[in-house]
């Protein structure tokens, strides 16, 4: 990648906060600064020079580098968490603080419950600046301490290397497994030797799952169908014990767990339903008024950066860092009970 010596004119006229907090300054300030891994301010923000459409636009290769690109990362992840240089990140996993009972027991709305983490490994460099041999390795780790897990955590790794493309599309159209080709991870290097080195681990449910060496070393899953959000919560806790014993992830007290999109920091949690709203849907303005009262994002129904299709959308909390675990679900349980409380009133 050729570093960039000028300020990025894709920039000019671009929404994401890139574009809004790196001004001509803060460029020429950071544009020489490197990390120990090797990481530049040119591919910290590839990301968003490449797709001026991003919501955010940067990502990092590792640790140092939210303190070497400090004074465009902390505008960042004080406007979209809401949290401060001197803010400390807190964590609370346990299940019995939620108070989550299921909002829609007669299955009207909600289709599906989905509770991911994203973790990556500590001392190995994030995913925009690992070699092929340390995603190799955190692959190999990774996949042996999952597949030593019993009952139901118990399941089988698939490496997508070794994946039918019939395969593969399936678990994509059934959303358990990541899609290939996004280009925002795709110029932020996160993409670098597809498909090999990347893999899902399932139990035979699908109700756990983790991914391997996508945006993140791990994303841990935890889903069903319904709105049972606390049992959702509870088996995910459970998984999250059970790796954390085995493998030592990057985390920090101001930052909670590292990760390479500043949106993720903290507890690098999103909580998410998949409901059926087709009349918020066509009050959009509306829709998303609640969406920001509640601190809550939607989003399409294949994930980020997709459409809704037949009035279903997936709806999360926005927030990951220094609020705990539990409050980004309770922050979605939350905005979910007004949005079903508004749809009942607009039927
Ligand atoms: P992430 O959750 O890692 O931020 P995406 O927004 O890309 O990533 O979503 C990943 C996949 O998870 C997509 O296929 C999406 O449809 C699916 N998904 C998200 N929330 C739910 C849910 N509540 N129920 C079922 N599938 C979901
Ligand atoms: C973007 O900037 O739009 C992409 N790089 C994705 C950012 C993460 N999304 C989010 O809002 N959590």
């Amino acid at each position: 990648m050729q570093e960039l010596k000028e300020y990025p004119k894709s920039l000019e006229g671009s929404k994401s906060l890139l574009a809004k907090y790196l001004t001509k300054e803060i460029f020429q300030e950071l544009k020489d600064k490197v990390t120990s891994n090797g990481f530049t301010l040119t591919q910290a923000i590839n990301s968003g020079v490449q797709n001026p459409d991003s919501g955010i636009g940067a990502y990092v290769g590792d640790e140092e580098s939210y303190e070497v690109f400090a004074s465009l990362f902390d505008p960042i992840i004080e406007e979209y968490h809401g949290f401060k240089k001197e803010d400390k990140h807190k964590s609370n996993l346990n299940p019995d603080d939620l108070n989550a009972p299921n909002p829609d027991p007669k299955g009207e709305y909600i289709l599906s419950t989905r509770i991911r983490v994203g973790r990556n490994v500590k001392n190995i460099p994030l995913g925009p600046a690992i070699s092929d041999e340390q995603r190799d390795s955190v692959e190999k780790d990774v996949s042996d301490v999952l597949s030593s897990f019993k009952n139901n955590l118990g399941g089988k790794y698939y490496p997508l290397n070794n994946m039918s493309e019939e395969d593969s599309k399936s678990l994509i159209k059934d959303h358990f497994l990541f899609k290939a080709g996004d280009r925002f991870l795709e110029t932020a290097g996160l993409n670098k030797n597809w498909p090999n080195s990347r893999g899902i681990f399932h139990n035979n449910e699908k109700t756990f799952l983790v991914w391997v060496n996508e945006e993140d070393e791990l994303r841990i899953i935890s889903m069903q169908e319904g709105g049972d959000i606390k049992e959702v919560f509870t088996r995910l806790t459970i998984a999250i014990d059970a790796l954390s014993k085995k493998v030592e992830f990057a985390y920090n007290e101001h930052l909670g767990y590292i990760t390479s999109c500043p949106t993720n920091l903290g507890t690098a949690m999103r909580a998410s339903v998949h409901i059926k709203l087709p009349n918020l849907g066509n009050s959009m303005d509306e829709f998303k008024s609640i969406a920001d009262k509640y601190n809550v994002q939607i989003r399409g129904i294949h994930g980020e950066h997709s459409a809704s299709e037949g009035g279903i959308y997936d709806i999360s909390n926005k927030r990951r860092l220094g609020v705990s675990e539990v409050e980004c679900v309770q922050d979605m349980y939350d905005g979910v009970v007004a949005l079903i409380k508004r749809e009942k009133e607009l039927a």
